[in-house]
């Protein structure tokens, strides 16, 4: 029986990079580089999907699975997202929000085709944070981020979400976030749960990722900066796995 993604998460001690790849915006060029630094073990997880996509990212996941052992994990952004063909799925609750249909809605409606498939379910916590503009994430899910100078409230909601049993908190700037998630707030609920802390959303720098590293996030996911500018890959990789806990 293959290794479960999320032992390896919880038992192995080291932080770990997510690509997020946007099925609209992942052209043959780009996917075949990904692949290549994949194979060099610079990526540990691809994340697949986005807040609004036209293309199913079936064809995506597919293609990467046929050419790579990393986990390939579905990131819906809506139901129409949905497909069984990943390793595995972030079944997301937007617990900072107050919409019922992400909370638990779309998780019942896509519930019983779940439990057909062969995908591993990691159910998550998923926290917006406010870090001054209105993104994607906020605008289609119909919610209010937190802001991110209310870190009584974020930890509230991130241990309320591993009491309710998820098995993984995201901390959620959105994709081409001008800030990123402060380190101050990562390190305030890092220091309030157990399970895995994954955080998101404008990350583009260096220093950025060690400050968030430091600041104890265990999934650090990148888009825009590697959609942007694919090279750096190679450093920020190497800055992530070069924490050992
Ligand atoms: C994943 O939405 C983020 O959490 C990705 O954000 O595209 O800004 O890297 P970027």
């Amino acid at each position: 029986m293959k290794e479960s993604i999320y032992h390896n998460i919880i038992n192995k001690n080291n932080k770990k990079l997510a690509i997020l790849i946007d099925p609209d915006k992942a052209d043959e060029f780009y996917i075949n580089a990904l692949l290549q630094l994949a194979d060099r073990g610079q990526i540990d997880f691809f994340f697949v999907g986005g807040s609004l996509v036209a293309e199913n990212p079936e064809k995506i996941i597919l293609n990467l699975k046929k050419h790579t052992r990393v986990p390939v994990i579905l990131f819906p952004g809506s139901l129409l997202q949905y497909t069984h063909s990943a390793d595995a799925i972030l079944l997301l609750s937007l617990i900072s929000g107050r919409n019922p249909e992400l909370l638990i809605g779309n998780q019942v409606a896509v519930a019983p085709f779940l439990k057909k498939s062969n995908m591993e379910v990691l159910s998550t916590g998923y926290i917006l944070i406010n870090t001054g503009s209105i993104t994607s994430v906020e605008y289609i899910s119909n919610t209010v981020p937190i802001p991110d100078n209310k870190i009584d409230i974020v930890v509230a909601t991130a241990i309320a979400g591993e009491m309710l049993g998820l098995k993984l908190i995201y901390l959620e700037a959105g994709s081409g976030a001008q800030r990123t998630v402060s380190p101050e707030l990562i390190q305030n609920v890092k220091q309030n749960i157990t399970v895995p802390l994954i955080v998101g959303g404008g990350i583009k720098t260096e220093q950025q990722i060690k400050n968030i590293c430091n600041a104890g996030a265990d999934i650090i996911v990148l888009g825009t900066a590697i959609e942007k500018d694919l090279k750096q890959l190679i450093d920020f990789s190497e800055i992530i796995h070069s924490y050992h806990e």
